[in-house]
């Protein structure tokens, strides 16, 4: 066989393939011994060698050697940012073809599914800090295709902090724990983050997000996922379109409260992980559509923003969001470490039919990827590692290399060369041989930032001004919260100064909180503009901005008509009313919902008919920050019990403050009226008392709501 033929019978795109290639590589330890790394069994693995029964332990114990030199090394470097992550494999399949636009063959063939391995993460704290850091989420898609892998390597917020990858390190170093202390973990609220963002209004619209709810959300599953820069498509013609990646989760976009959140740091902080983990397992599989904005390559300058500022979104209203294809997880990786935590993204790997714009954030990216995998892999040889390979072959000269596995035949490493008849020779065009855009370039080399970047507010204002009046609270709180942690108040003053130019309300409402009168910064904004670049050129702007609101940036537009995966509270005691536990559980599982009982201890509740429930969890073991809603099980009997535990009463109330829905069975008033719910039943639409015929569906419309934020002022603060 030649190696062009051997090339494409290995051209698989199976959507299986990338797992059963990583199934060659799985140990199955069933029925076999124990052995040391070079097969040696191993009959004593309790005891090392001793020179005598109380004697010192011999050097000479070889087996007691490596087992512990290797746990000496089984730590890598974490990644600088994003350590904190989890993933799952799954596949990707296309509804329409864009052959329009792109030749990349998994985004033109319909029938093909894509294996895909996607992390998500957070990026500041470490790889063991909380999964509910208020902090932007990384969300990577690998695409094993039939071209060779392709990585979407976004996040869950549609721009970011800066516009050059000049200004990255300093990011990073100010959002890390600060260098004398290290203090604090997983967390921007501290004096070096915002000391940075006050001096880099370019940030302003990112922060507006990362303030947002968007950064704590109710599950990975529920996030959209986001490219960031501008891309383009060629397709066969070699015409280029601009193109913005778009993830949008079949569940919706869901939060949860800030309050929560810190809460759930401590009662469960692989929240997340665990969500994404028990979903798969039980065959819940989360869906993500992929979507696509796409900009004919002379419509370049239409926008009042530059497509190359990758501090900017180009808003769904102004170019829709084409939906093309559905990727769906449904496998959870066999070994954390070795798939999860040693996948290498990287946006530089690309497929003919995708190419990058000269966004210079994506440009720096284009270096650091390898760069860190050199360090934290520890070798050139990383893309050989089981999740890294691409499912069609890899044929080139290079060799060698710490930890090199494969094993290259022949003499030659070498092209041209004629003793290799060739091998492996230059792909053509048409067989799928890779060529960048031919964009034509030519200026001057200048190390400065474009004028048409020179607008850091107007989209974070479209960004607060487009938000629910609950979620434009929610910003004011999260930057007066984080303001309130920095110690060093000229930093608060400038900040809130900079918030003028988004919105006065939001600037006088944190100024308020903090005790500052906002004041417009007066003199250069940025340090990285020329001196002659003015405060007044913001604000003409802003002006000029023809766009005012956009639903698409608030999640208040969400879905909300399902209530698949929801984590429902029930909490029960002896003599709970059996046959309205009953049809309540029935009704939310035949919809999807997952019933956790929780009662006062792990023995078996015993109901009203004496037909018993087996408890889930104590009130005692979890918190009502772990459901989505709660429903107090009926009957006098067992809430007389219930009436009788703190937890149970915490539990409600808890609930009722992080705006959940919450049921009560009929004659629960014992529980009822020792909570906060009783102020406001009457004028709350998401608590919903038992007895009446329509309680389930009540209950059920309710929780696909997700939460009542608008109701939140009432229910922390009853009149
Ligand atoms: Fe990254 N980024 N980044 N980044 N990034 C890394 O690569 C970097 C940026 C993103 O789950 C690192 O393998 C630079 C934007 C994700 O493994 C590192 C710049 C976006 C992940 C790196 C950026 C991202 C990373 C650390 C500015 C959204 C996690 C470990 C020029 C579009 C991938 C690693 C995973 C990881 C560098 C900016 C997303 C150090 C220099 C913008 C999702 O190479």
């Amino acid at each position: 066989m030649t190696n062009k033929q051997n090339l494409k019978s290995k051209t698989t795109s199976d959507e299986s393939s990338k797992v059963s290639q990583l199934q060659q590589f799985v140990t199955d330890n069933a029925e076999k011994a124990l052995t040391t790394n070079q097969g040696l069994k191993i009959n004593d693995n309790q005891n090392s060698l001793k020179s005598s029964d109380r004697g010192a332990t011999l050097l000479e114990d070889f087996i007691l050697r490596e087992k512990i030199t290797h746990f000496d090394h089984e730590r890598i470097p974490e990644r600088i940012v994003h350590a904190r992550g989890s993933g799952a494999h799954g596949y990707f399949q296309l509804y329409e073809s864009l052959g329009k636009y792109t030749k990349a063959k998994f985004l033109t063939n319909t029938n093909v599914k894509t294996p895909v391995f996607v992390r998500f993460s957070t990026v500041a704290g470490g790889a063991g800090s909380t999964d509910l850091a208020r902090d932007v989420r990384g969300f990577a898609v690998k695409f094993y295709t039939e071209e060779g892998n392709y990585d979407l390597v976004g996040n869950n917020i549609p721009v970011f902090f800066i516009q050059d990858a000049m200004k990255f390190p300093d990011l990073v170093h100010s959002v890390k724990p600060e260098p004398d202390n290290a203090i604090p973990q997983a967390a921007s609220a501290h004096d070096t983050f915002w000391d940075f963002i006050s001096l880099m209004p370019e940030a302003m619209h990112m922060i507006m997000w990362a303030m947002s709810d968007r950064a704590i959300p109710r599950s990975l599953r529920m996030m959209e996922g986001f490219g960031v820069h501008t891309f383009k498509f060629i397709n066969e013609e070699g015409k280029c379109h601009f193109v913005k990646f778009h993830w949008k989760p079949l569940l919706g976009v869901h939060a949860v409260a800030w309050d929560e959140a810190t809460i759930i740091s401590g009662k469960d902080p692989d929240f997340h992980r665990r969500d994404l983990w028990d979903a798969i397992e039980s065959g819940n599989f989360p869906e993500w559509e992929l979507g696509v904005q796409i900009i004919p390559e002379e419509d370049e300058f239409k926008f009042e923003f530059d497509l190359l500022d990758p501090t900017k979104l180009v808003p769904e209203e102004l170019v829709p969001v084409k939906i093309v294809g559905k990727m769906t997880l449904n496998k959870n990786p066999d070994n954390f470490f070795a798939e999860t935590e040693q996948v290498a993204f990287h946006p530089g790997h690309l497929v003919p039919g995708i190419d990058f714009t000269n966004d210079p954030l994506l440009q720096g990216r284009l270096f650091s990827y390898t760069d860190t995998q050199l360090s934290r892999l520890g070798t050139p040889n990383f893309h050989e590692l089981p999740i890294n390979r691409p499912v069609v072959g890899i044929h080139n000269n290079q060799r060698d290399g710490i930890t090199r596995h494969g094993i290259s035949k022949g003499k030659v490493s070498y092209e041209p060369n004629t003793l290799g008849g060739g091998c492996p020779f230059q792909a053509m065009m048409k067989d799928g041989g890779f060529t960048s855009h031919n964009e034509r370039v030519d200026g001057r080399k200048i190390r400065n930032r474009s004028s048409s970047f020179l607008d850091h507010f107007s989209q974070a204002k479209l960004f607060f001004d487009s938000q629910s009046k609950p979620e434009q609270q929610h910003i004011i709180d999260a930057i007066s919260f984080e303001l309130a942690k920095v110690q060093t108040v000229s930093i608060r003053e400038r900040v809130v100064g900079l918030l003028t130019y988004i919105n006065n309300d939001l600037a006088n409402k944190v100024g308020e909180n903090l005790g500052i009168t906002p004041q417009k910064p007066t003199g250069q904004l940025n340090m990285s503009y020329p001196a002659d670049a003015n405060p007044s050129d913001y604000e003409s702007k802003i002006m000029q901005m023809s766009l005012k609101k956009a639903d698409s940036l608030s999640m208040s537009k969400t879905v909300k008509d399902n209530i698949k995966t929801r984590q429902i509270a029930f909490i029960i005691a002896n003599g709970v009313d059996a046959k309205a536990t009953k049809i309540l559980k029935n009704s939310l599982e035949k919809e999807g919902a997952v019933v956790h009982f929780i009662a006062p201890t792990l023995a078996a509740v015993n109901s009203d008919d004496k037909t018993t429930f087996t408890p889930n969890h104590t009130l005692k073991s979890t918190s009502s920050v772990c459901f989505d809603a709660v429903y107090l099980g009926g009957g006098k009997d067992s809430s007389a019990i219930l009436a009788k535990c703190p937890e149970a009463i915490q539990f409600i109330n808890q609930a009722y403050k992080h705006c959940k829905t919450i049921g009560f069975g009929a004659d629960t008033e014992a529980v009822f009226d020792k909570t906060n719910v009783k102020n406001t039943k009457d004028k709350d639409p998401a608590v919903i008392i038992g007895g009446s015929d329509d309680f389930v569906k009540k209950f059920i419309e309710s929780v696909a709501n997700h939460r009542v934020w608008e109701l939140e002022d009432q229910r922390n603060n009853p009149s």
